[in-house]
């Protein structure tokens, strides 16, 4: 029969723009060309949906000052003649809900999760209302938003105190850690508070697991509905950074080792793959998720994140983590196309 048709869109509005591309070239490269007819969507960095060219050589990273970008000026494919999209949007407009919807309004199958559940993932603050619901071990927090910082510093500051320092301050949406500012007592709160103001009116304040390991399992539904998890991987955060920052992520040669598999007592493996699927059904997840973890000193495990849309290239932790299970990168992008496929769209 016809080959299936997939449009894989990237790029974007946000400052991830240029890793989005990257992933798309993987995820390009992965698709055989048998099986699957592929339509590259771009969309530039203004919003523009273009359709782009899909060699996957042009997506890739040719220098220092030498990142892709979506630049094509073609007229795309009306999205509603492809079989599946597989969106590869970071952070607002792509991950929190919004490409999603716009898919089931269109009646068009995708890959991952639906709008509530990529909502869910994107805002920290929300999150944990829906983990800590399910029962499943989160660090005490607070939110602030940018009205009660103006309208009452003294009463945030009163609440973070009682908290507890040291403090992790976090915008409570954007997923790559800019704007996270740790304060180490009170007179570091307002600069770490505002810090993160800068990029979310609405922040997360943390205490901090002091010391803690952070180990994260990768979750992927199975055809028949089950769900299958990694063995657990360690991030180790070598050099001065306090935590995985964005330069820790990015320039991960220079700050950050991976142990796949984490070099953790099997108790504590089994139970973090069980709190991941526990974690994944919380949060209503279709297809995929990356659950990160505290694993704290005393041996206890504490959800940190949940990610729907999680680093998505060969080198990345949840590809790297599935490899390591068995799983390889192509075969990965399949089962994700083969869920997508065989969802309802409500409509046809
Ligand atoms: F479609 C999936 F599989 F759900 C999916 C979508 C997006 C997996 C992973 C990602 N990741 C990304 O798009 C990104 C982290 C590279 C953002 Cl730019």
């Amino acid at each position: 029969g016809r080959r299936t048709r997939v449009a894989v869109v990237f790029g974007g509005r946000s400052s991830e723009h240029a890793i989005s591309c990257v992933t798309a070239g993987s995820v390009l490269r992965a698709l055989d060309p048998e099986r699957y007819e592929i339509v590259p969507i771009g969309i530039a960095t203004d919003g523009r949906w273009v359709l782009e060219s899909g060699d996957p050589d042009r997506l890739a990273i040719a220098g220092p000052d030498r990142l892709p970008a979506v630049d094509g000026d073609r007229t795309p494919a009306t999205i509603g003649d492809v079989d599946v999209v597989f969106p590869l949007l970071h952070g607002p407009w792509g991950e929190d809900g919004t490409i999603q919807g716009m898919l089931e309004m269109a009646g068009v199958r995708y890959v991952g999760s639906g709008v509530l559940a990529s909502a869910v993932g994107m805002d920290k603050a929300y999150l944990k209302v829906v983990l800590q619901a399910a029962g499943l071990p989160v660090l005490p927090s607070i939110t602030v938003t940018v009205r009660e910082w103006v309208a009452d510093p003294a009463a945030v500051r009163q609440r973070v105190a009682d908290l507890g320092y040291p403090a992790f301050v976090k915008p409570a949406r954007g997923g790559s850690s800019i704007g996270i500012g740790k304060a180490h007592s009170a007179d570091e709160i307002d600069a770490a508070v505002e810090g993160a103001l800068r990029h979310d009116p609405k922040v997360l304040v943390e205490v901090s697991a002091e010391g803690a390991r952070e180990v994260e399992v990768g979750v992927l539904e199975a055809l028949d509905g089950g769900v299958e998890t990694t063995m657990p991987a360690e991030i180790r955060i070598t050099g001065d950074h306090e935590f995985y920052d964005f330069e820790a992520k990015y320039l991960p040669e220079e700050a950050t080792e991976l142990d796949v598999p984490a070099d953790v007592p099997d108790a504590t493996a089994q139970e973090a793959r069980e709190l991941a699927e526990r974690a994944f059904r919380a949060v209503g997840c279709e297809g995929l998720a990356r659950v990160d973890f505290f694993l704290m000193t005393d041996g206890s495990l504490i959800v940190n994140e949940l990610n729907t849309m999680p680093g998505f290239t060969p080198l990345s932790m949840f590809p790297r983590m599935w490899a390591a299970s068995g799983l390889d990168y192509p075969a990965l992008v399949d089962r994700l196309l083969s869920l997508a496929l065989q969802r309802d769209t409500g409509l046809r």
